[in-house]
């Protein structure tokens, strides 16, 4: 479904004038409050292909309606949240939950979106129909050559299907690891996995990107060959420049400083982008900044700190996206306040007085350096989000239109409630 921009701006003028009364006291009192709204509209955020139903878990899925029923509808419910809040003008395709059948016509449609194609991730975690050999043991690590092998053809098959869809980067998330001691030789599953990522790295186009994404445990339980920053920053330093590592914030076990590893990892070079969402205690996928805001304030903190010194633009250096699973909200209103959230961690980390932050360092005055990371955080930037959507063609509250315009009930017409979307 297209969404004409006349409904945009109608709600827009709706709500202009108590807009207008917010934001003056930011353009009025601010300094760089217009540099923060530039760089909020330049900020894109990738929405994930395999989010766009509803998730489930193993005890249940329960599908809300709507849902898009192939990769045509996928690209066309992104379409709607770009058109919605001008922020989420990429989609991440997983394969093959999402083979594109015509490449040029997938790109073509996503172009009459806005949408271009962020990275493509590769699926070794599943055995499809009529796959020759399983990854129940794993697939990159696999003691077994010819399934290695089969793993490895994949990755580069995934990587022609991103060529043809003008994509630059591949994801790779491994499950392989063990459950039990014993199972498993770390170091030659380490070795037989750097072999593999090494024919991987060398079918990658010279302009691409390969990210290792790591995780902590599940689907194994007592070990995961690529299992925390330290591994995969191994694997992507042997790899070569063209590969990085990739920080999903639900893969780390309880209470890791996840802003601190972002911060070495952008200071060696080898942080290529995240998976955003939140969790309050495993690898959940809940909606991004739901359970902890002010940790993903601190990440945007030390991520701009680290872009900066690294002279790095902050929309384009890094792959900015999404990793979520919806299973009570409607998909499209979660991946709404997701990227709101994202938004809103960004333009307060962008508020940070960093000279001031890093005086009160050098004098070790430790509780004037948090009133002044804590004033950046309990400042209420939404009109200055929501500035930057207006005048991107935006919505100022996305969710509000979405829900006023009946948008679900509108895809249930369409699709029928009984739709399910490939994905998680
Ligand atoms: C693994 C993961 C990975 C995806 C999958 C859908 O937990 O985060 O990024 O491939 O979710
Ligand atoms: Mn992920």
């Amino acid at each position: 479904m297209q969404l004409e921009a006349y409904k945009i701006s109608d709600h827009n003028d709706k709500l202009q004038e108590a807009h207008q009364r917010k934001l003056s006291y930011w353009t009025e009192e601010v300094a760089n409050a217009e540099e923060v709204i530039k760089k909020l509209i330049d900020f894109q955020i990738a929405i994930p292909s395999w989010a766009l139903g509803t998730g489930g878990t193993r005890f249940g899925r329960f599908p809300g309606g709507g849902e898009p029923r192939s990769l045509e509808e996928k690209i066309e419910d992104v379409g709607l949240l770009h058109a919605l809040n001008q922020s989420s003008g990429a989609i991440s395709l997983h394969i093959p939950w999402d083979i594109p059948k015509d490449g040029e016509a997938i790109k073509n449609l996503a172009a009459s979106f806005g949408l271009r194609f962020d990275a493509m991730n590769s699926n070794t975690f599943q055995d499809q129909p009529n796959q020759e050999h399983s990854y129940k043991f794993g697939s990159l690590q696999h003691v077994d050559r010819a399934v290695r092998q089969q793993a490895i053809e994949h990755n580069i098959d995934v990587i022609r299907h991103g060529v043809a869809l003008g994509s630059d980067s591949l994801t790779v998330w491994l499950s392989d690891g063990s459950c039990f001691p014993g199972q498993l030789n770390f170091r030659k599953a380490f070795e037989r996995t750097l072999e593999s990522l090494q024919e991987i790295y060398a079918a990658l186009p010279d302009n691409w990107k390969v990210f290792v994404e790591y995780k902590a445990f599940e689907p194994n339980f007592y070990s995961m060959t690529v299992g925390d920053w330290g591994s995969s920053l191994l694997f992507a330093n042997k790899l070569g420049p063209k590969a990085y590592t990739l920080v999903d914030l639900g893969h780390h076990l309880p209470n890791a400083n996840i802003e601190q590893i972002v911060s070495l990892l952008l200071m060696e070079g080898k942080l290529g982008g995240f998976h955003f969402n939140d969790s309050k205690y495993g690898d959940d996928d809940l909606t991004v900044g739901s359970i902890r805001p002010y940790q993903l304030f601190l990440i945007f903190n030390e991520l701009i700190e680290g872009m900066d010194a690294k002279g790095m633009n902050h929309a384009t250096d890094l792959g900015w996206m999404i990793d979520a699973s919806h299973n009570v909200k409607d998909p499209l209103e979660d991946l709404l306040q997701s990227v709101e959230a994202i938004q809103l961690a960004y333009a307060q980390a962008l508020l940070v007085d960093r000279l001031a932050l890093e005086e009160a360092r050098n004098g070790n005055d430790v509780v004037r350096a948090q009133e002044i990371l804590q004033e950046a955080y309990r400042t209420d930037v939404r009109p200055l989000v929501a500035e930057a959507r207006r005048r991107a063609g935006g919505a100022l509250n996305p969710l509000t239109l979405f829900r006023q315009l009946n948008i679900r009930q509108q895809l249930i017409g369409e699709r029928g409630l009984k739709t399910i979307a490939t994905g998680l």
